[in-house]
């Protein structure tokens, strides 16, 4: 049995719904991070970072949302999440990953927690700015991306764990002043993988509701 470790909407919505594409048998453990959950000991036991999301699997503790969700495709390579293996296909895949993770998904730290970087309120109101639009910029690149594949999804022609990720993030984009949801191809595929049945599942597994991006 798998457990993920996870807060609703959190990074743990990715991994979480290569879970419920997958459907295999998992238990969904809360973190809550509205009483610092995430920061006690039993946690950070698991997790040094104190942040979400954690897999165990067996003997593996796993952190960071983007190797498990590469873990899942791993061990379970009948289902497709991601390209074969040394392929151009697999390439492209992990050029998008990395991109979701390092890049869009780093720089929305910045936006959530900006007073980590400032001394004082108007340094945090400013970092926070600045990350936002770096943040809509990064969306721009996505939406070009998608409207030169023309597939619908970010890399290659089918839904892969690249567009779990590119969810994942749009979402947390959706009070920002442009949201992942204000491009078109973005858009089609953004309301393209909310529809899909195990996602519908992850959001209600987790609690969330529309609107989800
Ligand atoms: N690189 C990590 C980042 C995880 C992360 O920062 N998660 C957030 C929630 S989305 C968190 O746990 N934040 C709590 C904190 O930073 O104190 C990953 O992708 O798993």
């Amino acid at each position: 049995m798998l457990t993920l470790y996870y807060y609703p909407g959190n990074a743990n919505l990715a991994p979480h719904i290569l879970l419920e594409e997958l459907g295999v048998a998992h238990h969904l453990e809360l973190v809550d991070r509205a009483v610092d959950a995430h920061k006690e000991a039993a946690y950070l036991a698991l997790n040094p970072h104190g942040r979400l999301p954690t897999l165990v699997d067996g003997a593996l503790v796993l952190t960071e949302a983007a190797a498990i969700c590469l873990h899942l495709a791993d061990t379970h390579p009948e289902a497709h999440l991601a390209p074969p293996l040394g392929s151009a296909a697999r390439a492209d895949f992990y050029r998008w990953l990395m991109y979701l993770t390092n890049t869009v998904q780093a720089e929305m730290l910045f936006y959530f927690y900006p007073e980590r970087l400032a001394d004082d309120a108007a340094m945090a109101a400013r970092v926070k700015h600045h990350a936002e639009a770096r943040v809509a910029a990064m969306f721009d690149q996505i939406e070009l991306a998608l409207q030169a594949g023309g597939s619908g999804f970010l890399s290659g022609a089918q839904f892969s764990a690249v567009d779990a990720y590119l969810l994942m993030v749009s979402r947390w984009s959706r009070m920002m002043a442009r949201p992942a949801r204000g491009r078109a191809a973005l858009a089609r595929c953004l309301a393209n993988l909310a529809a899909r049945p195990a996602v519908q599942r992850a959001f209600a597994a987790e609690g969330i509701e529309a609107p989800y991006y």
